[in-house]
């Protein structure tokens, strides 16, 4: 009996194993079709860049390859659409690193409270040695990073009173995205770190469940989390670059042309986010300051200081690379 459950259960594994294998990149006659995901809702600048990704491969290949654009999480929440970019079943996803850091642990120094000094110092990171070898070094998780894209600076918001020092978090359920550097992030500044997928923010701000949440002005905007959490803090405590990841099962099924093609398209798309970036973290605050939000400009240094352990975690297996990435700011 035990046998027979055991076989059964082999068998199982192999058909879905195999099945996955081959929902990677499906094909409808001679068109091949690959899925992109995005959690942002149709037109934020990702799903913008995305957008642009699939034209251009459809004009390049001449309509052989077809890009559609799945937004606003319908694939899924962030943490299941990483792993189903792991087993083929999504082809092209746009994420943040944050989650990204559950499953290849090294991208954590990206994500480092504070690591970026200023959007220039991040992009000379992204742009140079360490950010390209990163997106080729991730293959070995079962993906590849075709581009990166700006995500500003992430801050907390609140739905009773503003953070204006890490004191103020003390006893606060954070929401947090679902990732360890930032449940560390929220425990090291005193607060109570709540993962939760971004889709169930806003509900969770209005039962009371969490207390706040931290992000970027375009999200802060975009998912109305201003009309139930006005107090926002621009303590600006992480640059957290996104990426625009692609599954080794669709990529190793690709010709090295088409490979060229839609490295091409995505570095594209990366150049038309980061111009529709800046123009949408101008417009959302505009946006939420005319909804009577309240916005501070709390000193950095203790925030800073707060998150000293956080580095001391992370120092002891990325040191060096750390000190590199901080050796560039000039
Ligand atoms: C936003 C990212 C989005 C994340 C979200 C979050 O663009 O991909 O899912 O934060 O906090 O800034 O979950």
């Amino acid at each position: 009996m035990k046998k027979l459950a055991l076989v059964l259960a082999v068998l199982m594994l192999f058909v879905l194993t195999f099945s996955f294998a081959a929902m990677a990149m499906e094909k409808k006659g001679n068109v091949i079709v690959l899925k992109a995901a995005d959690d942002h809702k149709d037109g934020y600048s990702t799903v913008e860049g995305l957008k642009l990704m699939s034209r251009l491969v459809d004009e390049w290949t001449s309509g052989r390859i077809k890009i559609e654009v799945y937004p606003g999480a319908v694939l899924g929440s962030e943490k299941e659409t990483i792993e189903q970019t792991q087993m083929g079943v999504i082809d092209i996803n746009r994420v943040s690193i944050s989650p990204v850091v559950s499953v290849y642990p090294k991208m954590a120094v990206l994500a480092l409270p504070y690591i970026f000094a200023s959007r220039e110092h991040m992009w000379k990171v992204l742009d140079g040695k360490i950010g390209q070898n990163m997106l080729s070094e991730i293959e070995k998780v079962g993906f590849l990073g075709l581009a990166y894209m700006d995500s500003g600076a992430r801050s907390f918001y609140t739905v009773k009173k503003p953070i204006l020092s890490p004191a103020d978090l003390k006893g606060l359920k954070i929401r947090t995205q679902k990732s360890p550097v930032m449940m560390d992030m929220v425990s090291a500044m005193g607060g109570k770190p709540v993962p939760m997928a971004f889709e169930e923010v806003y509900s969770a701000l209005q039962t009371g469940v969490i207390d706040g949440a931290e992000n970027n002005p375009p999200s802060y905007y975009e998912t109305s989390h201003y009309e139930v959490a006005k107090y926002y803090s621009l303590d600006q405590h992480a640059m957290v670059p996104e990426i625009v990841l692609m599954s080794t099962k669709t990529w190793n099924k690709l010709s090295d042309a088409d490979k060229n093609i839609i490295k091409m398209a995505a570095i594209a798309a990366e150049e038309l986010q980061k111009k529709l970036w800046l123009k949408d973290e101008n417009i959302a605050m505009a946006k939420v300051k005319a909804a009577g939000c309240k916005i501070y400009n709390p000193e950095k240094k203790p925030f800073m200081d707060a998150v000293q352990p956080v580095y001391k975690k992370y120092a002891s297996k990325y040191m060096d690379l750390i000190k590199e990435i901080q050796s560039m700011i000039k």
